[in-house]
């Protein structure tokens, strides 16, 4: 059988492992691969395991193929070695990279010659039509069988265009086997994605261009499933729904929390959701099915910002919803981006003190990014921001603000990155006492 290793790439500047890492994705793939090929995950994001270690393992193991998985900005260089350092040892074995970000710098990438093939987009099926193609004629049978999707580095830049290939009916995918994943579940948080799609446009993000604008969402009935199956198989009590908005449509959400109910599971979970979306009843009716933890992207506590982003919770009303879901046992993270590109000094002086002032169980500050994909990253100029840093670094280390906008220049945004931080440790200590 064909063997096939995929690597989750370590972060560069991360050397503690992360249980929050798990790589669905890679589960995905090795699940849809399990009967035609012999697929064995190295997740070094989450282990911490370095590049150097990551190139030995796959050497020693002499696959005849290396997928790697790049979704974040700051994984493109460690990727890029792991490749680099695989090729040396072995020119021959094929590297496919995929994931957000090999998809929005997939022109880029594909010039490098340790890469042969760029995998864009949603590829849960494609990837069983590249075993297919491989194990039916090996490499050269892929390159010339033109699956949909996967740009091949022999063919000239430009000439593949991405087709929008959704799959419709995500209950049409098997469920995620865990079993393929070493170390689960001792080594990770359990987290599975119920939907991917988001009708939203917030100019920042780079999930929902990559997913597509249509919602589509496993039926209610096949998520509660998955949880039957996590809890009665592996004895896990809590999931995280990956989700990027786990509410947006309601009745489905309250659905599956219905049905939890019915089902007498006792699972606790916890998701992100859009506050404007989550009334009081269906607040409730989630704490009932086993909500206990609630993720809030709330960005910004300038109205104005907001509406620059594209978002419209109410201030008041979101800071009356916190206070509600902490008062009922919920414990709600509430994050908070810096440096946007419309913000001013007032701006951010109105962020500060708006997330203090919430009474979340804790707060996340974050040096606003162009992540490529997002409409701010592709169009900068457009918004008269200057990229300086190229992402690099993004969520790994603290200390880079990577642009200049109109109003601020990096070393300001900067510093109200750690003025915000310190407010925030401080109410954390005061809290304590
Ligand atoms: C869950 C999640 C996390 C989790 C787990 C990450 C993980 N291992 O995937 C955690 C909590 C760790 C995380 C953290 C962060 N995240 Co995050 N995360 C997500 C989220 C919501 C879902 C990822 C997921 O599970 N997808 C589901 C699986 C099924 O899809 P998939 O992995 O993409 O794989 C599919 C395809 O992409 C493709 N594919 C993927 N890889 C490969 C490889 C090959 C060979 C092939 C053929 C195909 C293929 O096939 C798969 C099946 O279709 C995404 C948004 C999203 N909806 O995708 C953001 C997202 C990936 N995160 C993002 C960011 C920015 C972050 C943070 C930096 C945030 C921060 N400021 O702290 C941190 C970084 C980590 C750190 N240093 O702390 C950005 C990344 C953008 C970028 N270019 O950098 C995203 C896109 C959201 C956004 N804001 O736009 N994240
Ligand atoms: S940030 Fe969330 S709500 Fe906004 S477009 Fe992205 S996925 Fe949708």
């Amino acid at each position: 059988m064909t063997r096939i290793i995929l690597i989750s790439p370590p972060g560069l500047y991360r050397d503690t492992p992360d249980p929050n890492g798990l790589p669905l994705g890679l589960v995905m793939l090795a699940t849809m691969a399990r009967e035609i090929a012999d697929v064995e995950i190295i997740d070094s994001y989450s282990l911490a395991l370095p590049v150097s270690e990551t190139i030995d393992r796959v050497t020693k193991s002499s696959p005849d193929m290396v997928g790697i998985s790049l979704q974040f900005s700051f994984s493109e260089p460690a990727a890029l070695e792991i490749a680099k350092g695989i090729k040396i040892s072995n020119p021959e074995i094929p590297m496919i990279f995929g994931g957000i970000q090999a998809t929005a710098r997939s022109k880029s990438l594909i010039c490098s010659p340790f890469v042969d093939a760029i995998a864009m987009g949603e590829f849960d099926i494609g990837f069983q039509k590249i075993i297919a193609a491989f194990n039916s004629g090996g490499w050269e049978n892929v390159s010339s069988s033109r699956i949909p999707n996967l740009m091949l580095n022999e063919i000239s830049i430009g000439q593949i265009q991405r087709q929008s290939e959704f799959i419709d009916n995500l209950d049409s995918l098997p469920m995620p086997d865990f079993t393929l994943l070493p170390g689960f579940p001792q080594k990770y948080n359990p987290r599975l994605l119920t939907s991917r799609g988001c009708k939203f446009r917030c100019p920042y993000c780079a999930s929902a261009a990559y997913w597509g604008h249509r919602f589509r969402a496993h039926s209610p009935e096949r998520v509660v499933e998955e949880m039957h199956g996590l809890k009665n198989k592996w004895g896990i009590k809590r999931v995280s729904f990956s989700d990027d908005t786990f509410n947006l449509v309601s009745s489905r959400s309250a659905k599956i929390a219905e049905l939890l109910i019915d089902s007498g599971l006792e699972m606790k979970w916890g998701a992100s959701m859009r506050p404007e979306l989550l009334t009081e009843d269906d607040l409730r009716l989630y704490i009932k099915s086993g909500l206990t933890g609630l993720f809030l992207g709330l960005e910004s506590g300038s109205p104005a910002i907001l509406k620059k982003i594209n978002r419209n919770h109410n201030l008041d009303k979101t800071r009356d919803l916190v206070i509600l879901a902490q008062n009922l046992g919920v414990e709600v993270h509430a994050s908070f981006m810096i440096g946007l590109p419309d913000e001013t000094d007032d701006d951010i002086q109105m962020t500060i003190e708006y997330a203090v002032n919430l009474p979340s169980s804790s707060l996340g500050f974050h040096i606003f990014h162009p992540l490529p994909g997002s409409e701010y990253g592709d169009h900068p100029e457009k918004y008269e921001i200057e990229i300086i840093a190229d992402g690099e670094g993004v969520g790994e280390i603290d200390a880079v603000a990577p642009i200049r906008t109109k109003h601020l220049n990096p070393m300001r945004i900067l510093d109200y990155y750690y003025m915000a931080r310190g407010v925030a440790e401080e109410r954390q200590n005061r809290e304590r006492q």
